[in-house]
């Protein structure tokens, strides 16, 4: 369906167009719209902005790419659907490797999705053969390869399940996600979570590379004086802030 382009939320309503076109074709599952679904109600929370919080985040996240000997960035069908290009500038960037990594796992989809990303650009995406297991995770989902997520010293996971990131954790992994509930267990997780939609946080990380790349005590000073449950209590707070402006405003 074609969305007028001067129709108030057309950004959103195109956005989702592409997510259920995407599920047609096989990238999304039907389980990846109810997840986008949930996003976009908590992206209305932040007032569909990025907020301080979340920027101070992405820049902490973009030090520990950075730094990082082995930086992956985890793609799922969401991911792949909404950012392929922003998620391909990041990796090249950085430069980080690309692996798909699917919750709703088959070899056709994986090709599928490994293939989508490539057609946008990417040059070499992780994921097809995998031959490393992650341990603790029941899920198809623990399927990595060595090369990538397994050895990965730095893992970018957008839209995770909360298993997963605590598995990687567990692994000794600095884990970087971006989810939009601030209240999920990824987030409560991930050693940095940014709470903002991925499709603004990647294009803006993306932005912060080159002022960090050559300045190693700016990125070790972020990194060490992060506090990822500090940065949610205060995302929290944010959030109801800004819930109890806009009942405000409906009183005026
Ligand atoms: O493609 P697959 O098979 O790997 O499946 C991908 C999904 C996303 C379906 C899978 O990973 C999943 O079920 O994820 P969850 O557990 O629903 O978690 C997704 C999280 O991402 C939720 O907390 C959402 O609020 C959040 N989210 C959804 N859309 C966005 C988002 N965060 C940032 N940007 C978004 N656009």
């Amino acid at each position: 369906m074609e969305i007028p382009k001067d129709h108030p939320r057309y950004k959103s309503l195109s956005t989702r167009e592409r997510l259920a076109e995407l599920a047609k074709d096989g990238i999304v599952t039907i389980t990846g719209l109810i997840a986008h679904g949930r996003g976009e109600a908590f992206d209305y929370l932040l007032g569909e902005r990025t907020i301080p919080q979340a920027r101070e985040a992405e820049r902490v996240a973009v030090s520990y790419l950075l730094e990082a000997r082995n930086p992956v960035i985890s793609v799922n069908g969401n991911v792949a659907a909404l950012c392929p290009e922003e998620v391909i500038r990041l990796s090249e960037a950085v430069p980080a490797k690309i692996e798909v990594n699917l919750f709703h796992r088959t070899s056709e989809r994986i090709e599928k999705v490994v293939r989508h990303m490539e057609r946008a650009g990417a040059g070499r995406v992780l994921g097809r053969n995998p031959d490393s297991i992650l341990p603790g995770i029941s899920s198809d989902r623990a399927m990595c390869t060595r090369e990538g997520i397994y050895t990965a010293d730095v893992v970018l996971v957008p839209l995770e399940d909360g298993d997963r990131a605590e598995a990687l954790v567990a692994m000794g992994k600095v884990v970087l996600a971006v989810d939009l509930n601030p209240l999920s267990r990824t987030s409560k997780a991930a050693t940095v979570t940014i709470v903002d939609e991925v499709t603004r946080a990647i294009p803006e990380m993306t932005l912060m590379v080159d002022g960090l790349r050559d300045d190693p005590e700016k990125r070790k000073e972020l990194t060490s004086s992060f506090d990822n449950k500090e940065n949610l209590r205060r995302t929290i707070r944010h959030i109801c802030r800004y819930i109890e402006s806009q009942g405000d405003k409906d009183k005026e």
